[in-house]
């Protein structure tokens, strides 16, 4: 039977400021982002991130740094000379956060439970630096499904190893489910965005299956264990296929969700690895991967620039 999913967010104030869901938060006198080493009692939240209206995570630490020292030039910001960007989480090894301007860098890790840990801490930060309409992305890599290799997909729907549209959490011994609809205004302009780049590579809107593991999780026959064969992995993936998944991840489910229980407007970026409809195994040099993760970003910082009015 399908679930009741919640799907009205009464989350966003009238100014545009992030209510916070939680009742328990503001009985607390201080609130410990401990994953990031912020707290809003020894930081003044509001001076240091009151101006955000951009949230980009990424799985990679040195991706989310590189993303933030390509912003700088992009959005005009000047750094002092002899400064350099700071990675404001720098109290925690766990993730880094850079701050451009008006948008945050941040790391989330790989899978679910890091980005959810990581998403929670910054939906905190977000309320209690008072930032209003804030625009959530996550950029991230992805095995594609009948796509060209290096192809971004712009997720629509997330769904998870059982094609269903919504995160299955366990709280309190029991599962409670989210819906994983995500922002259509925001993918539609995204794309539009793209389609006047004139790339020489192909940006689609898709649905993406997230799953709680790379290997046996997403059908692959490389893995330490595999006890299906590659009939069984070729019938799944073109199950998925069909069913309008266009790339497999690890985070857009949790993403999806959280954004949608927040209130957010959010959306998924993913350049595709490889085609897992030819193979499994990543073999692609490094040198053109990393011009291969540029890719989001790039299509992010046109959205990023022209919400900014920056030529
Ligand atoms: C994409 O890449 C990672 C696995 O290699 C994972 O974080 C994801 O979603
Ligand atoms: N990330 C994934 O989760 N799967 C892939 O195949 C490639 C990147």
């Amino acid at each position: 039977s399908e679930p009741k999913l919640p799907t009205v967010n009464k989350n966003v104030s009238k100014d545009g400021r992030l209510d916070i869901q939680n009742p328990h938060l503001t009985d607390m006198d201080e609130d410990v982002l401990y994953h990031i080493a912020l707290s809003n009692k020894t930081h003044d939240l509001k001076d240091m991130f009151g101006d955000v209206k951009f949230v980009c995570f990424g799985g990679s630490p040195n991706r989310m740094r590189a993303f933030a020292e390509y912003l700088v030039p992009e959005l005009k910001i000047k750094i002092p000379a002899g400064q350099t960007l700071c990675n404001i989480a720098h109290g925690s090894d766990r993730y880094v956060l850079y701050k451009v301007g008006p948008v945050i860098s941040v790391s989330h890790g790989m899978g679910i439970p890091s980005l959810s840990i990581i998403f929670h801490e910054i939906v905190k930060l977000v309320h209690h630096a008072g930032c209003r309409d804030v625009v959530f992305f996550r950029l991230g890599t992805s095995g594609g499904l009948g796509l060209e290799p290096g192809s971004v997909v712009i997720t629509d729907e997330a769904v998870d190893g059982l094609l269903r549209p919504y995160m299955d959490l366990v709280i309190l011994g029991k599962v409670v489910q989210h819906s994983s609809q995500l922002d259509p205004g925001l993918q539609q302009e995204l794309l539009s965005l793209a389609n006047l780049q004139k790339d020489n590579y192909q940006t689609l809107v898709g649905k993406t299956m997230c799953t709680l593991d790379f290997y046996e999780g997403q059908a692959r026959l490389d893995g330490a264990f595999c006890d299906y064969t590659q009939k069984d992995k070729m019938a799944f993936l073109n199950q998925a296929y069909n069913h309008g998944i266009r790339n497999i991840e690890m985070e857009s489910l949790c993403f999806a969700a959280y954004c949608h229980r927040a209130g957010i407007r959010g959306a998924v970026i993913c350049v595709t690895l490889l085609d897992r409809l030819k193979g499994d195994q990543i073999t692609t040099p490094h040198s053109v991967m990393e011009q291969w993760q540029t890719r989001p970003q790039k299509l992010v910082v046109a959205y990023i620039k022209q919400k900014l009015g920056i030529q």
